[in-house]
C-alpha cells in the first residue's frame, strides 16, 4: 500500500491545529488504499503550535512532528518537511498544505486519482472550472492573485497550467527526489518554492494535472505572506524565463545567424585591401561567415550533438548546400513576388524617410524562409539527433 504523507508547514498556527487535524482525519477515514500520514513542519513558534500538534500526535497514531529550530521559510520548512517524510516515514506521495484551514481536504480523493493515473505533480487550482478564491478577499488581494497568475502564464507561455502560485499540492517521491537538489539558493527558502518547483517539473516535462479547488480564507491566525514573496517571485520568474530563452536553441540559431553577417561583411572589407578582384573577395567572405556559423553551431547551438571530428569536413559540405539551399528559396520568392506580384512602392518609415516596397518584402519574407530551412536543414541532416 502506498504511503501518504501530508506535509504541513507551521509558523504561529497554534489556533488551527486541532481543527486542521481533525478536517483532514474525516477524509482520511474515506480512504482504505493509501496509508496516510501527516507530519507537521514547526519552525520553533512561539504561540505553543508545538503544545497543539503534540496534544494532536497524543490522539491520532498517524501524525508526526519535525521541529526546526527557527524560521527559515516556506521553502525551506518543505525541503527539511520532504526529506524527512521520504527517509524517515517512507512516502511515496507527499502534499503541500497550509495548517490555516484554506485547503479543503476533501479533494484529496482526486487528487491521488490523478497521481495514480500517471501524474507526477497535482495542483489544487484555484482557476480552473470549479475552483475559486474567497469572495471576501480584498480587492488588491484579488487582483494581484488572478493578474499574477496570468502574468506568470504569459511569461512562461504556458497557458495549460492555470494556478502557478497555490500551496496545496500532490507530488510523487520521484519527482521531489528530482527537482528538489535543484532548489538551492535564499531564492527557494521562501514562497517561490512553489513557483520554482513547477517551473523545474515543466522543463523537466513531468506530467502535471489540476483539480479544482475553493480556497477558503484562514480565520485563525496571521498571514505570513510578505510584499517581498512579490517581488522575489516576480524576479524568479524574469531570471528563469531569461534563462530559458537565451539556452533555447532558436535564440542561438538567430544569434550565430546575426553574427554571421557581422563577420561576412568585416571579412569582405579586409578581403578587399589585400584580393584584387571583387567576386573573389565576396565568395571568401561568404565562406567565411558559413565557417564562422559551422563552427559555432557546432559549439553552441548544437552543442548536445556535437559533432566528431571525423565527420567534420562531409558535414561542413551538408552545412554549405543547406546554407546554399537558403539563397535558392530567398532567389525564388524575390522572382515569384516580382513575377505575380510586382513591385509597388509601400510605405515610407518615419523619421528616416526610408521607403519602403514590396521588393523589400520579397526580400524580408525570403529571409524568413530561408532561416526556417536553414534551421530545418541544420538540426534534421547536419546535427541530426541520434
Ligand atoms: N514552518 C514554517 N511554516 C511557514 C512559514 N511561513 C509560512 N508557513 C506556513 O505555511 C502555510 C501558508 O502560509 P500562509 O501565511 O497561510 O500563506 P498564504 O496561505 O499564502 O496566505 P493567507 O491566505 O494570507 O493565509 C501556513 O501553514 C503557515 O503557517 C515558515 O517560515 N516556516
Ligand atoms: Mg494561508
Amino acid at each position: 500500500m502506498h504511503k501518504v504523507v501530508v506535509v504541513i508547514p507551521t509558523y504561529n498556527e497554534a489556533g488551527n491545529i486541532a481543527r486542521v487535524t481533525s478536517a483532514l482525519a474525516k477524509v482520511f477515514a474515506t480512504i482504505s488504499n493509501y496509508d496516510l500520514h501527516i507530519l507537521f513542519v514547526d519552525d520553533n513558534s512561539p504561540d505553543g503550535t508545538r503544545v497543539k500538534i503534540a496534544e494532536v500526535i497524543h490522539k491520532y497514531p498517524y501524525v508526526h512532528i519535525l521541529n526546526n529550530k527557527r524560521k527559515g521559510g516556506l521553502g525551506h520548512a518543505y525541503k527539511k518537511g520532504f526529506a524527512y517524510a521520504i527517509d524517515k516515514l517512507g512516502a511515496d506521495i507527499l502534499f503541500e498544505f497550509d495548517a490555516d484551514l484554506s485547503h479543503d481536504p476533501t479533494i484529496i480523493p482526486a487528487m491521488l486519482e490523478d497521481i495514480n493515473s500517471g501524474a507526477s505533480l497535482v495542483l489544487g487550482s484555484r482557476y480552473i472550472q470549479g475552483g475559486g478564491i474567497p469572495k471576501n478577499w480584498a480587492f488588491h488581494r484579488k487582483f494581484l492573485s488572478v493578474v499574477g497568475n496570468l502574468f506568470i502564464q504569459v511569461v512562461m507561455l504556458n497557458f495549460k497550467v492555470h494556478d502557478w502560485t497555490t500551496g496545496y499540492r500532490a507530488l510523487t517521491k520521484e519527482a521531489v527526489l528530482a527537482i528538489m537538489p535543484q532548489l538551492q539558493g535564499k531564492v527557494f527558502a521562501g514562497y517561490s518554492w512553489q513557483t520554482g518547483f513547477l517551473v523545474r517539473a515543466l522543463e523537466l516535462g513531468l506530467v502535471v494535472k489540476e483539480v479544482p479547488l475553493v480556497f477558503i480564507d484562514r480565520e485563525n491566525g496571521k498571514s505570513k505572506l510578505g510584499p517581498e514573496y512579490l517581488f522575489n517571485n516576480f524576479v524568479y520568474i524574469m531570471r528563469v524565463r531569461m534563462k530559458q530563452i537565451f539556452s533555447s536553441r532558436i535564440f542561438k540559431f538567430v544569434m550565430v545567424g546575426g553574427f554571421g553577417s557581422l563577420v561576412q561583411f568585416t571579412s569582405l572589407y579586409l578581403y578587399r585591401m589585400f584580393i584584387p578582384s571583387f567576386q573573389l573577395a565576396n565568395f571568401l567572405s561568404i565562406e567565411t561567415a558559413i565557417l564562422s556559423n559551422f563552427a559555432l553551431s557546432n559549439l553552441w547551438t548544437f552543442a548536445d550533438r556535437k559533432l566528431k571530428a571525423s565527420a567534420i569536413p562531409g558535414k561542413f559540405l551538408q552545412f554549405n548546400l543547406a546554407s546554399f539551399g537558403s539563397i535558392v528559396i530567398q532567389l525564388i520568392v524575390a522572382f515569384l513576388g516580382e513575377r505575380f506580384i510586382g513591385l509597388h512602392p509601400l510605405f515610407a518609415v518615419p523619421v528616416i524617410n526610408l521607403p519602403v516596397d514590396t521588393g523589400v518584402m520579397f526580400a524580408v519574407t525570403g529571409i524568413a524562409l530561408g532561416m526556417f530551412w536553414n534551421f530545418f536543414a541544420y538540426s534534421h541532416f547536419v546535427w541530426k539527433k541520434k
